[in-house]
């Protein structure tokens, strides 16, 4: 008896009947990939049974959450979950969501379904590995794992982390391609035929071809991988979709699009005849074989015993290097880090993203575990505060903080995400606001996973000027406030979006960004010039909205985020030499603000006085503050080529435009 093969079967089969009792789900390339899965936990991933959190672990990322069976099955066998969590797959309350979700104690490293963001993941854990193990030694060099499908491959951010993986030579990375010639709706010759092999090595990767459900061809692929001293590796398996599978008569049912994504016994096979040639009892399918308990079984010995000597290593290494030891443990507990803001010296009047940069460079001298990273921006939204004060990370060179990710947005968000997601490391980057869009989906998924990266988007509105409507964000800040709607597992606001007002309000910005452990943060800052507000209140910052001027008895509350506070001000002046009695409100974050006690909501906005917003994106970015009593100034086009200051006049966003429109308004 072949027990390997014994143990992909059992995959096999626990993935086909996970499907079929769910009525729904991917069974076909989980059936494809299960030879691969197995050897890896069966021989290779080095990791803790009892401490599956363990930091020294090696990583196993998937990309393709679809095949949610095959890594549920999986770690089944491994002990992670119960047959009963397999028998409920997909249903309300169960343990297994029809597309994995970011469970450390359940050796789920990440959430993946939208293809392509699993395996660049999986870069920026092996970048934040890398990064480890050049400050603290062999006691951190974990391997990084990744797992993906034709779909990923054929996602446009593979080409960004194909290219940023190769070029940094990640030889901790190892990645698996189960090409098995099927997608969702067609065979891949129907959208494809580039040479996948020469595509990664012209990127500087190791490829291996081999035949995907031939163990022996794994296990041989492995070493070579593991042995590689200076590429990444790409393990092309070819694979067959549905390995198993049987029609009633008995015939292959094989390599069929249509066990892609539906029970086996709805594609036109039998589900009966196709347990049967695996092996398993189609009466009884939720079992698993004595010998391939036996084999797991022995296999999380082994791995207990190998921990243990691990923690050995790492305990001597500690008391060998006990300064070390200490910043080692206090990386990956993912405290706060202690930060004097106080000796933060601001430049009034500064552009918001220059505060930022004046934040960056200190951050980058006094925080040894952040990382900081640019698509090709850094010298417009001055991230290149923090790269000034360090290098960039290189090929055989792991001890700089900055990663030049290339003019690839998405790819950027998913490795810094992923970083997040190793362990131990502040992740931020930044880029236009204009082009969040390219990363938003990756954003969305920060927020599901609960990542605290920092997300730095500067030229925040329309007075980019010259470069024109292409790059004047108008509607995003709508777009990204929405995720502070949007609650997270835990009830809380998916993201915290923080546009601060002026240099002052940067450094409390970034503040609050540090501190944010639970959910990514959003920094929206100006590309011009704002003259400091007259008064700041880090505590109200804090609060999401805070009252910047008051005068007794308002008749109209004023309020606005970003410049655009500095405009109201500038406005009030006018308003105020006609005798009009005003309250003017920073709201950083609307998020924040809801958050808080009603009686310090109504003391910002007090009910029964009429109110006024002024934002350089949306109106719908102010109106529910505003409420239905007010109005507000904003955006409704696309916006315009030309000197911002001729914007500003031409768009109303001048004092003498507040003026006028709150003398309407009263
Ligand atoms: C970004 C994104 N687009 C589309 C989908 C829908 N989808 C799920 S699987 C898939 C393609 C499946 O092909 P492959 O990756 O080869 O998986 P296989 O059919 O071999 O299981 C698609 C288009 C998705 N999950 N994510
Ligand atoms: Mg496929």
């Amino acid at each position: 008896m072949n027990i390997t093969k014994l143990a992909a079967d059992n995959i096999r089969i626990l993935s086909a009947a996970a499907v079929e009792k769910a009525k729904s789900g991917h069974p076909g390339g989980a059936m494809g990939g299960a030879d691969f899965i197995n050897v890896l936990y069966s021989e290779y991933l080095r990791y803790d049974p009892l401490n599956p959190a363990w930091e020294g672990r090696d990583r196993f990322f998937l990309d393709p959450g679809h095949m949610s069976p095959m890594l549920y099955s999986t770690l089944t066998l491994a002990g992670f979950y119960e047959l009963d969590d397999l028998k409920s797959l997909r249903q309300w309350g169960s343990a297994m969501p029809g597309h994995p979700e970011r469970d450390l104690s359940r050796g789920i490293e990440n959430t993946s379904g939208p293809l392509g963001q699993g395996h660049t993941f999986a870069l920026g854990a092996a970048i934040a590995a890398k990064f480890m193990n050049n400050r603290f030694g062999e006691v951190h060099n974990p391997r990084i794992y990744a797992f993906i499908s034709d779909g990923g491959i054929q996602e446009e951010i593979s080409q960004g982390t194909g290219r940023l993986a190769g070029h940094l030579g990640m030889d901790n990375l190892i990645m698996f391609y189960d090409s098995n010639d099927i997608q969702l709706s067609t065979g891949c010759e129907a959208v494809t035929s580039e040479n996948v092999k020469m595509k990664y090595e012209s990127w500087g990767w190791f490829v291996q071809e081999i035949n995907g459900n031939d163990a022996d061809a794994i296990r041989a692929a492995l070493d070579a991988a593991i042995a590689e001293p200076s590429r990444p590796s790409l393990i092309i398996g070819h694979t067959i979709m549905g390995l198993g599978c049987r029609t009633a008569e008995g015939e292959s049912f094989e390599k069929q699009c249509s066990t892609h994504g539906q029970p086996i016994g709805k594609s036109g096979a039998s589900f009966e005849a196709t347990i049967r040639n695996l092996g398993g009892d189609p009466e009884n399918p939720f079992v698993i074989f004595p010998e391939v308990a036996q084999l797991y079984a022995d296999r999380r010995e082994a791995l207990i015993a190998a921990s243990k000597e691990a923690y050995a290593a790492r305990d001597a290494w500690k008391a060998a290097n006990p300064t070390l030891a200490k910043m080692y443990e206090a990386y990956f507990s993912e405290e706060v880090p202690c930060i004097d803001w106080s000796l933060i010296q601001q430049k009034p009047g500064a552009a918001t993203r220059n505060a930022s940069a004046t934040v960056l460079s200190y951050l980058a001298e006094n925080v040894g575990n952040m990382i900081c990273s640019s698509a090709d921006l850094s010298n417009s939204d001055k991230t290149d505060g923090f790269l000034k004060k360090t290098h960039a990370l290189m090929k055989g060179d792991f001890s700089g903080a900055f990663l030049q990710a290339g003019v690839a947005e998405l790819t950027m968000a998913c490795v810094m995400m992923g970083m997040q997601m190793h362990g131990g490391i502040i992740p931020a980057c930044g880029t236009f606001f204009v082009f969040s869009d390219y990363m938003k989906p990756a954003v969305r998924m920060a927020a599901l996973m609960e990542l605290p990266v920092k997300f730095i988007w500067s030229h925040d509105a329309f007075r980019v000027g010259e470069d024109g409507p292409t790059h004047e964000p108008v509607e995003q800040e709508a777009q990204i406030r929405l995720l502070e709607k949007l609650k997270n597992h835990h009830g809380r606001n998916s993201m915290l979006v923080l546009r601060p007002a002026d240099a002052e309000e940067t450094t409390m910005a970034w503040r609050l960004a540090m501190e944010n452990t639970l959910t990514p943060t959003a920094l929206i800052l100006s590309r011009q010039d704002i003259p400091a507000l007259p008064h700041h209140d880090l505590e109200g910052f804090r609060r999401g909205a805070y009252i910047v001027e008051k005068d007794a008895d308002p008749q109209v509350v004023l309020l606005a985020s970003g410049s655009e506070v500095s405009t109201l001000l500038q406005g009030a002046e006018l308003l105020r030499a006609e005798g009009i009695r005003l309250q003017i409100v920073s709201v950083p974050s609307e998020g924040l603000f809801r958050q808080q006690p009603a009686e310090y909501q109504r003391e910002v906005l007090p009910e029964g006085v009429k109110r006024f917003g002024l934002t350089a994106g949306l109106p719908c970015t102010l109106e529910g503050l505003v409420g239905e009593h007010g109005t507000v100034w904003g955006l409704e086009s696309f916006g315009f080529s030309a000197p911002y200051k001729v914007l500003d006049e031409k768009l109303g966003f001048t004092a003498q435009n507040v003026y006028e429109q709150v003398k309407k308004l009263l």
